[in-house]
């Protein structure tokens, strides 16, 4: 494939904007190479400024669940728009996407718009801080809850990926309040609430994990979890900023049948643009200003394009839930034909996958925590990652981060997608 005018443009990114790009995983840096342009996108395919064609197992990291550039959401978000994209005040539309995501997703009494991710994590220990009036917090190692101070510690997707130990601006003050546990251990878990009796406030988790590559959580590991907050009064946060409305219509809560105190939720909920939020119990939830002094604000919250994409997009997903039916197959569908692939060739490997989420590990080991996902050959997921590309697949840039496939993935497209493997050899 040509990439010139991708590197013409990368050349140019560079000179000013840091590393060439605005989230550091998109450079490239881990596997080598010059990133890829894109154009636009339609269905399941990327198409890039030099004029290739992609099959996309990004979905932007999570949100394209229905593909990209979806006809519904697009004339919706077009509509809106011509009302003025911004007011700074309430609209009746973000009562009806709080009142939609309440009759999707399990345990949320009310639930308050940001503007990402990162913001809705931030925002939810903060809450869980100020209803406990604990400072500590539990998180998991290779987990990632966005960029906030108090989550750069033993964090998985970028940091893991340019193999950051330390982020430089995090203070020591801050750290020491975030407390890590290996994914997957209870024991640990119960050992550190021991030795810090009376000062968690929270245990926040991805219930699948998507930021160290996909790792699920092994039966009665949630469960435990569950129970040490009701013993303790720790909240719990579930971090569905990957996993809500992906995995089903209620999100992680739903598939795994774990209720959370607290849910966090990123750009799932905006189709694709700017938004996050959280939720919860109300008991909870009743701490946020202005009904109780938790402060938390922003001019972008409830904004009515970012709520106009997200609303078309979950209510479809909530009137059409064959449609997770549709992307299980799929997904067991490339699950097990990747692993005859590579089984017939030799090449060490591991698969994890729950739904439309899914991550091959070039290993011989179980992967169901941060140290076990670091035995990944890197060298081999590199080659791996070009030769794909090469071939027309585009995957995540790197070893440690999920894959995600929308419905609009055809099996044509599978098809395509098991010849690319076929043809992959390590030497
Ligand atoms: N590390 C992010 C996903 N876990 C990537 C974000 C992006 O580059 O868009």
């Amino acid at each position: 494939m040509n990439y010139t005018k991708s590197q013409q443009l990368f050349s140019r990114a560079q000179q000013s904007i840091p590393g060439g790009v605005n989230s550091p995983v998109r450079a490239f840096r881990s596997v080598g190479g010059t990133p890829v342009f894109i154009k636009s996108a339609r269905g399941a395919h990327l198409f890039d400024e030099d004029g290739n064609q992609f099959i996309d197992y990004i979905n932007s990291w999570g949100p394209m669940i229905l593909g990209h550039a979806y006809e519904p959401v697009v004339k919706a978000i077009q509509e809106k728009a011509a009302g003025s994209t911004s007011f700074g005040a309430p609209t009746e539309l973000e009562i009806n996407m709080a009142e939609l995501i309440k009759s999707m997703a399990p345990n949320i009494d009310l639930i308050r718009m940001v503007s990402s991710g990162t913001e809705a994590c931030m925002s939810a220990i903060r809450l869980a801080r100020g209803y406990t009036g604990k400072n500590k917090f539990i998180k998991f190692e290779g987990c990632y809850h966005g960029h906030a101070d108090c989550f750069l510690v033993k964090a998985g997707s970028g940091v893991a990926t340019l193999n950051i130990q330390t982020v430089p601006g995090v203070t020591a003050g801050v750290a020491q309040d975030t407390l890590t546990a290996p994914y997957n251990n209870l024991n640990a878990v119960e050992k550190l609430v021991e030795e810090h009796k009376g000062e968690i406030a929270a245990i926040i988790i991805e219930p699948v994990v998507g930021n160290m590559g996909c790792v699920p959580p092994q039966p009665g590991f949630l469960e435990g979890l569950r129970k040490i907050c009701d013993e303790e009064n720790i909240v719990f946060i579930f971090d569905e900023v990957m996993t809500g409305f992906r995995l089903a219509a209620g999100g992680a809560q739903e598939k795994l049948k774990i209720d959370a105190d607290l849910v966090t939720y990123g750009k799932v909920i905006g189709g694709g643009l700017p938004v996050g939020a959280f939720g919860g119990k109300k008991e909870i939830m009743e701490h946020i200003a202005p009904l109780g002094n938790v402060y938390q604000a922003g001019t972008l919250s409830g904004n009515p394009i970012a709520m106009i994409a997200g609303f078309t997009m979950l209510n479809e997903l909530k009137n059409n839930q064959s449609i997770y039916t549709e992307l299980d197959q799929k997904g067991a569908r490339l699950e097990k034909t990747i692993n005859d692939i590579l089984a017939g060739k030799n090449i060490p490997h591991r698969i994890n996958r729950v739904g439309s989420m899914i991550s091959i590990f070039f290993c011989n080991n179980e992967v169901t925590d941060f140290e076990s996902a670091s035995k990944t050959d890197t060298n081999i997921f590199n080659k791996f990652f070009h030769h794909m590309m090469e071939q027309g697949i585009y995957l995540p840039p790197s070893a440690y981060e999920s894959w995600f496939f929308s419905a609009a993935l055809s099996h044509e497209d599978l098809e395509k997608t098991f010849n690319a493997i076929k043809s992959f050899e390590i030497a």
